[in-house]
Formats: structure tokens, sequence, C-alpha cells
């Protein structure tokens, strides 16, 4: 009788569980080491030795039945769960996927791989050289000596360690690829990120990139440097844009000339004396050129020979040429680019259309 009440009691509990907490809770409370069915078990030694057998079995039958319901029991709790769970998580399988967005080359290292291809057909090779650098090499080793007032016109980062600072140009790396191959005939093109200690504009970064060219032999002439330069400018911008070469002052280059483009965005239209034409009004605001119609892509010459000394040819056999061109404007001039600060910006919308 009292086995049997405990079995009604233990079903009907049973019934009014409803999750895994209170299945816990039953489970300890009548299957558990101080539950009701240990309880009952243990009234086993206080009846007469014949009604024992009986009894044990009986109490076996019932562990059984409760066991058996509790695994119903979860399996029923698990099927809710489940069925809870799809409902309140559905998954649409039939719903278009999410587009992957793909990456792609940044148009500063698209502009650069032109560069470096047109070179390499033009037989140049190209030499990685070093971002910080000495002020021996960056300055002194290129005929700038301490106090020589060309330095101004790199602004420079210096660390903390004396004398060890970001490079300006690229052209210290003429000196590590001299040094390098003398006395045999050079024909490199070096790029590499410059940093300057300058005002950021439109058309100035503190950081930005050049290509560095330099060509050392034994009958290298101007006219080399003229035809490469302009046979570079034809293919990289095509026929359409017109190019200027002026004579210049860089004090590892004798004679210096630098060479121009004209402007995209203005097309060049120069306000003459008398008149203020569309364009013109459009160039004398044009903050690609500055009104001048043009834009500085590269510095260039011959190389000093003081400077060919220090990489160790004799300035007497040898000759060469050396320029330094700077991508990031060159692909302003390409693409019509108006503002060179778009370029470290990593915005999307200037990203995606290169
Ligand atoms: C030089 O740096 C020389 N080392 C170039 C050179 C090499 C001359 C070999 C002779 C022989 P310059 O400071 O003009 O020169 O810079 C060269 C080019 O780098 C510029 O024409 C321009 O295209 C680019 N450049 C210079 N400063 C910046 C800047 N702040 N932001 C973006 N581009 C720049």
């Amino acid at each position: 009788m009292e086995l049997e009440q405990l079995r009604q009691q233990a079903l009907a509990q049973l019934e009014q569980v409803h999750d895994e907490a209170a299945l816990r809770s039953w489970n300890s409370q009548f299957l558990g080491k101080n539950g009701a069915l240990t309880q009952a078990l243990k009234r086993l030694a206080q009846l007469p030795p014949q009604d024992r057998p009986a009894y044990g079995q009986q109490v076996n039958a019932l562990k059984e039945a409760l066991l058996a319901a509790l695994e119903h029991k979860k399996a029923e709790l698990h099927q809710r769960e489940l069925a809870r769970s799809l409902a309140a998580e559905a998954l649409d399988v039939t719903l278009p996927g999410r587009p992957v967005l793909r990456g792609r080359l940044h148009p500063a290292t698209q502009v650069m791989r032109d560069i470096l291809a047109i070179f390499a057909e033009l037989g140049f090779q190209v030499y990685r050289s070093r971002e910080v650098e000495d002020d021996l090499t960056n300055f002194e080793l290129l005929n700038m000596p301490p106090h020589h007032p060309a330095r101004d016109l790199w602004d420079t980062f210096h660390t903390t360690t004396p004398g060890v600072l970001l490079r300006t140009h690229t052209s210290p790396g003429q000196i590590h690829v001299m040094r390098q191959y003398c006395p045999r005939p050079i024909r490199v093109v070096l790029p590499g990120m410059c940093y300057r200690y300058e005002q950021i504009t439109a058309r100035s970064e503190i950081q930005f990139q050049q290509v560095e060219g330099l060509a050392i032999g034994e009958s290298i002439s101007l006219s080399d440097l003229i035809g490469t330069l302009s046979t570079f400018a034809k293919r990289f911008f095509g026929g359409e844009r017109r190019i200027r070469i002026r004579n210049s002052y860089f004090p590892f280059t004798e004679p210096s000339i630098e060479v121009d483009v004209d402007c995209i965005l203005c097309q060049g239209e120069v306000p003459g004396p008398s008149g203020s034409s569309g364009t013109a009004a459009a160039a004398s605001s044009c903050t690609l050129c500055k009104g001048t119609g043009w834009l500085e892509i590269l510095g260039a010459g011959m190389v000093h020979p003081v400077v060919l000394r220090h990489g160790g040819y004799d300035p007497e056999r040898f000759q060469g040429f050396a320029f330094g061109m700077g991508p990031q404007r060159m692909a302003m001039l390409k693409y019509a680019i108006h503002d060179i600060r778009l370029f470290w910006s990593n915005a999307r919308r200037f990203l995606e259309q290169f």
C-alpha cells in the first residue's frame, strides 16, 4: 500500500515537471541517495524475514518504473526544447546568400606595379632598400654635409637615436646599390616609402612612395636620361598627357632637372595675362596644380661625381643618371584624384574605384 502511494505521488509530481531544474529536484526527491525510494528500502530490515523478498522485489520494480518514467520525461523535455529553439531561431535556407566582399590591390600598389613593369621592360631591376636610414647615407654621402642649406629641402623625422632617421627620399638607396655592385654597370629602380615632416596638403603627404632610378655605366649621357623618362611617361600616362622638363637643383646630381605633367583636373589651362575664361578660372582655383597647369612628378639628373666616388666608382671613367619619382602624384594625374590624402585614408568609396 505504502509503495503504491509512493508510486502515485512520484508519477503525479513528474507530470508537473516542465524543465530540467525541476526534473533534477524530482530525481533527488525520489531516486536520490536520501530519496523516498532509499528510505523505503531501509524499512526492509524492520520486516519479518519471510516478507522481505517480496517487499524487496516490489521496491526494485518501483525503482525500475520510476527510472523509466524519468527517461521518458527527459526525452519529452529535450523534444520540447528542440521545437522551441527551431521556432525561435528559424532559418530560411531559401534566402540568397550575403555577398562576400572581395579584396583587391590598393591603388598605390597597382600604380607601383605598373611603374615597375614599365621599367622592367626598359631593363631596370628592382633593388629594395631600408626605410630607416642614417644621416650619413640620407644626406652626407649624397653630397650634403652637416649644415648644408639643401638639407632644408627635406624636413626630416629623426628618431631618438642620434643620427638615425626615416629616409626623406629613396636616393640613399643609390649609395647602397653602388657599394654593392661597384665596379659593375648598374640599372636599377628602388621603390619604397619615404617620410617628411611637412605640412599635409591636397598634394603633399608626410608619408609617400617614391621610385628611385639609377643607371651607371661608361657612356651614359643626359640624353639617355631624358629618353628614358620620356619613354616611361608616354607608356605610363598614354599619349594625351604633355610633359615638361625644367632645369633644377639637387646636391647629388649635376646637372639636375625636374619633370612636370600637365594637370588632368584643369587640363593645364593657365590663365593668360588678359583673360579669365571658364577654364582659366578653373585652373587658377585648381587644388592639384595650384593654378600653374603642371604638377611635378620627379626630380632627376646626372649623378654628381662626389656621389659616384662615395659609391666607389671613378667619376673619370663612369657616369650615371638618377631620378626619383612620386607614384602618388603620378596616380593623381592618371586617374584625376584631387587629393593625395585619399591614398592612406582607408575610405572604401575611394578604394572601390580601383
Ligand atoms: C627628391 O626627393 C630627390 N631625391 C629626387 C631625385 C632623385 C633627384 C635622384 C635627382 C636624382 P623631390 O623632393 O623633388 O626630390 O621629390 C621627388 C618626387 O617625390 C616629387 O616630384 C614628388 O612626385 C614626390 N614627392 C615629394 N614630396 C612629396 C610629398 N610630400 N607627398 C607626395 N609626394 C611627394
